[in-house]
């Protein structure tokens, strides 16, 4: 089956309604034929964030959006200039995911100076400072705390050894991701004491730091028999670092991970790779959704919640051809 449209939570929506942001408190939006709207990409270094950025212009003609993407390579603070020069460029709507969750705050904060309603995708920032029906109409995006939850049951439930010794390669410090994929994952395998983690350390999301890092905390700990990594790329580059130190992902090591890229499908169908939990990419249909709504005058959810799939040795095969 093909699926590039996200689905999204009805439960989760049902249940915020009370919390709904009142429209009055945020920027309007007019109902028109066209729009100029602005997508600050964070960086084009894997494919997940490739996928997201097709997936805006994908949507673009058929929404009447005339878009504004730039791409911050990496950089919070170049992210935060490129939505500046949207805002001076008058854009009438903002899709933002932001790097970090503390550096893009002051972003949100000129958007909504300057009247401009603004969505963040994929990623959030700091809900003590910036507030959904506030400051931003609403987050689109997953769970990462029930992400890295899910990730560990998996472990717990399919992990066949005595001792588990685990290394977790983090993403991006800072970023809401990194925090709450950690969170989830620890919280969960806290229950079951079969399991230890060694070491936690960052790979920033990217597949050759996951690798470096991989290589480096292999030294410290010979004796790992689990990496659990917040995303497919580090997974991956870790996959590659361990079948170069002699190990055989799969067999002697477990790896679990979070995405469903089509290198992590393909990991999981060659046996190298246990599971990776669902976070999709495919944001552009989903943003015309909402910001449609929201110029109609409905009221948003302050998180649009997106239901993930999970992906395994018992489905990958049937899903390789819709990744990415
Ligand atoms: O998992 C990762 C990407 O913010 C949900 O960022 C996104 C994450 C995704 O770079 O691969």
């Amino acid at each position: 089956m093909k699926r590039r449209t996200l689905l999204i939570s009805t439960v989760v929506a049902g249940a915020l309604l009370g919390t709904t942001a009142m429209a009055q408190d945020l920027p309007p939006l007019e109902q028109k034929d066209r729009y100029k709207v602005g997508f600050a990409q964070m960086e084009s270094n894997n494919p997940w964030r490739i996928a997201e950025t097709k997936s805006f212009h994908d949507t673009a003609e058929a929404c009447g959006w005339d878009l504004i993407a730039t791409d911050a390579a990496g950089s919070a603070a170049k992210q935060v200039a490129d939505v500046d020069s949207m805002i001076a460029q008058g854009i009438d709507v903002l899709f933002l995911p932001p790097r970090e969750e503390k550096p893009l705050i002051p972003a949100v904060m000129k958007a909504r100076a300057a009247g401009i309603p603004t969505f963040l995708v994929d990623r959030s920032v700091d809900p003590a400072v910036a507030k959904p029906g506030e400051h931003f109409v609403a987050f689109l995006g997953s769970d990462f705390i029930d992400q890295g939850s899910r990730a560990a049951q998996w472990l717990i439930e399919n992990f066949d050894g005595d001792k588990g010794i685990i290394v977790q390669l983090e993403g991006t410090t800072g970023s809401s991701p990194a925090n709450d994929r950690k969170k989830g994952f620890d919280d969960a395998i806290a229950a079951d004491d079969r399991f230890e983690i060694v070491a936690s350390q960052t790979g920033d999301f990217a597949r050759d730091l996951g690798r470096q890092v991989m290589e480096t905390l292999l030294q410290a700990h010979p004796d790992v028999n689990v990496v659990y990594a917040h995303n497919d790329e580090m997974a991956i580059g870790a996959i590659q670092a361990l079948e170069l130190a002699g190990r055989k992902p799969g067999e002697d090591v477990t790896i679990v991970s979070i995405d469903g890229t089509r290198d992590a499908l393909q990991a999981i169908i060659d046996g190298k790779m246990g599971v990776t939990v669902e976070s999709s990419p495919f944001f552009g249909p989903l943003a015309c959704e909402v910001m449609k709504k929201y110029a109609a005058g409905e009221t948003i959810p302050e998180w649009v919640k997106v239901e993930d799939r999970i992906f395994t040795k018992d489905n990958a095969a049937d899903h390789i051809d819709e990744a990415y």
